[in-house]
């Protein structure tokens, strides 16, 4: 059954002959992806087609095709736009005026929170990635073929989005599209081992000291470890480099919370909460005027890192005593 508004936004695509392409600032595989597969359709198509990007592509996914179609120089203006992967138009950054500025806007996106005003936006919240609603826009509505470009943009984007197939929103329908994917002889074991596994020697540098510096209190319930401003302040350390570090003390077996800190500038640090099955970790940031999620939260402290971490053990140790 067709969609009415991706049919709406297919027929324009159809129409027009220059497009702007603008996945969110941070640009992940799934909007890189989508953006990139949406955007080697259009060139076969024979539109003109620009993809702007807030930062650089991202090493890990330096191997994406399409690459030609990520510019620096963009026009003035544009006559369609299409906002991808992006639930809130202020997530374009520096790019927000390409959006208001065409003469049609079009989004299309999968999440839940998307509160995005365009002539046509297209929200599937049951598309595990943005893009398998390419897929879908490609197939059955452009009725083309998907080439080996196209669908190693697909599968990279999808792979993100479902961390490998292992998240909750993994369909029969997400394995269904890259069942089909991979008949075109995509590398599929090089996007994995690029996307999740492949890390820069800063990053393999900051677990190591991550990992020195656990302690372990109640039994092995709580963990705790941390990075001094010393650690980092000589390595160009990126915000993505800290990313998971928390999961090395939430990953090991028998631990309930898991606490990561890091010295973003002297005495400033940045705190992270983990926890597995039980304890709300959102209540133990909020103490610390931070916030977040029962299993995932966060908090900012000036606190000297001994005081810290004593009063991050006098908050946590009572939590998961009374709630084991
Ligand atoms: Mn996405």
């Amino acid at each position: 059954m067709a969609d009415p508004i991706l049919q709406k936004i297919a027929e324009h695509l159809v129409e027009t002959e220059d497009v702007v392409i603008l996945p969110h600032i941070n640009a992940d595989g799934d909007a890189l992806g989508a953006a990139l597969a949406l955007g080697l359709a259009l060139t076969d198509m024979g539109k003109q087609v620009d993809i702007l990007l807030e930062e650089e592509v991202p090493s890990n996914l330096d191997f994406l095709p399409g690459q030609e179609l990520i510019k620096t120089n963009p026009r003035e203006q544009y006559s369609t736009a299409v906002n991808i992967d992006n639930g809130d138009i202020s997530r374009l950054g520096k790019r927000e005026s390409y959006f208001w500025n065409a003469k049609t806007r079009l989004s299309i996106d999968h999440h839940t929170t998307n509160r995005v005003k365009a002539h046509y936006s297209y929200v599937n919240t049951k598309a595990s990635a943005t893009g398998e609603i390419v897929y879908d826009l490609l197939l059955n509505y452009f009725k083309g073929n998907l080439n080996k470009d196209i669908s190693l943009c697909i599968y990279t984007a999808i792979v993100t989005d479902t961390g490998g197939f292992r998240y909750t929103n993994t369909t029969p329908e997400t394995l269904m599209i890259c069942a089909d994917l991979m008949r075109h002889e995509i590398d599929f074991p090089y996007v994995i081992k690029k996307v999740f596994d492949m890390i820069s020697y800063t990053k393999l540098y900051l677990m190591k000291k991550t990992i020195n510096s656990l302690i372990l209190l109640e039994d092995g319930k709580l963990a705790i470890s941390y990075l001094t401003y010393g650690d980092i302040q000589n390595y160009d350390v990126k915000n993505d480099d800290f990313e998971g570090l928390v999961n090395i003390g939430r990953n090991l077996e028998g631990v309930e919370v898991s606490v990561f800190l890091r010295e973003d500038s002297e005495g400033n640090f940045r705190g992270n909460l983990r926890s597995n099955n039980y304890v709300d970790v959102s209540e133990i940031a909020e103490i610390f005027n931070g916030g977040g999620h029962k299993r995932a939260a966060g908090f900012n402290s000036s606190d000297t890192r001994e005081e810290l971490i004593k009063k991050l053990i006098a908050v946590i140790v009572p939590k998961i005593r009374r709630e084991a």
